[in-house]
């Protein structure tokens, strides 16, 4: 007799599938990747009295960048990572510009709000549609994503009221920019069996919870959750 699976057939060796995975796979490495950069900066030059925990956080990141080269490895595909440089280009010169001028509570909102926030989303969909070895890899790198996404949440609520008008202003800036790749990974995303509905859904619920668990109110967090999306 038959079983139902609950997971769908997927091919994970087809050309399709691996041509796809090129590309999502270097961008979840090279996240993870600027992730590392991005804590360890903090640490240096912004966050000195919290250095020795967002040296544990860049770690945690450097660890999950070796895990998913070893998804692509798995899958004997080569991740396409100029693309994914490119992918993330503009995000990565606003936090530079952030990181330079001093702004902590922009580089906060973009490093552990936005971007952890992005990854959250994408690993929770990828998850269920995994090939078994990637699936327990993102299966443990998701649990550290919450922490780190806490570790910006408790800052920035801890400096509400002197954070409110900049974080405001940077998601103003860079909110935009993550509609704006969502759309870049849509069909790539959707060969790996993720829609992008379930993403920007995923994004808006963990982001809009963060804001108001920040001290937003759910007027000021609907508004702020949906900043560019319209026009994307
Ligand atoms: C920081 O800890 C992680 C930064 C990674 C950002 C990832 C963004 C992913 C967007 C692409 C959507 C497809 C995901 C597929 C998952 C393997
Ligand atoms: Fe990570
Ligand atoms: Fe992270």
């Amino acid at each position: 007799m038959p079983t139902l699976e609950a997971s769908p057939v997927m091919d994970f060796q087809s050309e399709t599938y691996k041509d796809a995975y090129s590309r999502i796979n270097a961008i979840v490495i090279e996240g993870e990747f600027e992730a590392n950069d991005n804590y360890k900066s903090l640490a240096e030059h912004l966050m000195s009295d919290h250095k020795d925990e967002l040296i544990k956080l860049a770690k945690m990141e450097n660890r999950h960048m070796k895990g998913f080269q070893a998804c692509g490895k798995n899958l004997s595909v080569t991740p396409d990572m100029p693309f994914a440089k490119d992918f993330f280009s503009q995000l990565h010169g606003n936090f530079q510009t952030a990181l330079a001028e001093g702004n902590v509570v922009t580089c906060l909102l973009i490093q552990s709000l936005i971007i952890e926030t992005f990854a959250i989303a994408a690993y929770n969909i990828y998850i269920p549609v995994a090939d078994d070895f990637a699936r327990k890899i993102t299966e443990g790198v998701v649990k550290d994503e919450y922490l780190h996404l806490n570790f910006g949440e408790e800052w920035l609520k801890a400096n509400f009221e002197t954070a409110k008008a900049e974080l405001e202003e940077a998601n103003r800036a860079n909110l935009p920019l993550v509609w704006k790749m969502l759309n870049e990974v849509e069909k790539d995303a959707a060969v790996l069996g993720m829609e992008k509905d379930a993403l920007v859904e995923d994004f808006m619920i963990t982001y809009g919870e963060a804001l108001a668990n920040i001290g937003f109110t759910s007027r000021e967090v609907m508004k702020l959750s949906a900043q560019g999306l319209a026009s994307a």
